[in-house]
């Protein structure tokens, strides 16, 4: 399997580089954002605390987002592999995901970092804020507030992911197309 971890702060183009990467390595797209976005739309009862915490720009509980994943994992069991995509976010999340990955005989092959400066994240989601809609996209002080999460909660798992030898930092200034080239050029040099 090809499992790949796509990290970054919010705004870094995970989701947008996701969707490309899906097409050409044939994997499993997990995107908790997406995933608990959904479970609001349906009104769920995880929906509606997850909501809560998204529109404040705050990290939503470990054991929600672990126990999702795990679910995904066992739904897609003859995957060709998975993009992680805003998951593992904090160091604990990253232990369970090992830990759920070494019980199915898997493990990370690599983290991909998106490196973004951060006036340009606050740019880039006012703007899709506006053509979204994204309750947590329109406001900028939710907005730094989420960089925030990042930074206290989100940016030691790539420290993680470094001890292990797996971390690959990627410039994600730029085209989405030449993002996509940096990202496949190091995703084919783990793959040989
Ligand atoms: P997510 O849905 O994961 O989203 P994100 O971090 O906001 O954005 P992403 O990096 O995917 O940006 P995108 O490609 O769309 O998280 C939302 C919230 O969910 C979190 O704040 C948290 O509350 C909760 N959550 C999710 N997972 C969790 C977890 N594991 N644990 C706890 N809580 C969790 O790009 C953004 C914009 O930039 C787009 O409009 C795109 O078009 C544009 N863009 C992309 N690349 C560009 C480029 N190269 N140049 C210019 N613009 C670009």
């Amino acid at each position: 399997m090809l499992n790949l971890v796509l990290f970054g702060p919010p705004g870094a183009g995970k989701g947008t580089q996701s969707e490309r990467l899906i097409e050409q390595y044939k994997l499993v797209h997990l995107s908790t954002g997406d995933m608990l976005r959904s479970e609001i739309n349906q009104q769920t009862e995880l929906g509606l605390r997850a909501r809560k915490l998204m529109d404040e720009g705050q990290l939503v509980p470990d054991e929600v987002v672990i126990g999702i994943i795990e679910n995904q994992l066992d739904n897609n069991a003859s995957a060709a592999g998975f993009i992680f995509d805003g998951f593992p976010r904090t160091v604990a999340q990253a232990s369970a995901l090992d830990q759920a990955l070494s019980a199915r005989n898997e493990a990370i092959t690599a983290m991909l970092a998106l490196q973004v400066p951060e006036e340009e994240l606050i740019k880039r989601l006012l703007e899709r804020g506006k053509e979204s809609g994204r309750s947590d996209d329109q406001d900028e002080s939710i907005i730094r507030n989420r960089i925030q999460e990042y930074e206290n909660k989100t940016a030691p798992v790539a420290q993680h992911y470094e001890q292990q030898g797996k971390l690959h930092t990627i410039n994600g200034l730029g085209s989405i197309e030449d993002i996509y080239q940096r990202l496949t050029n190091a995703i084919d040099a783990v793959k040989a």
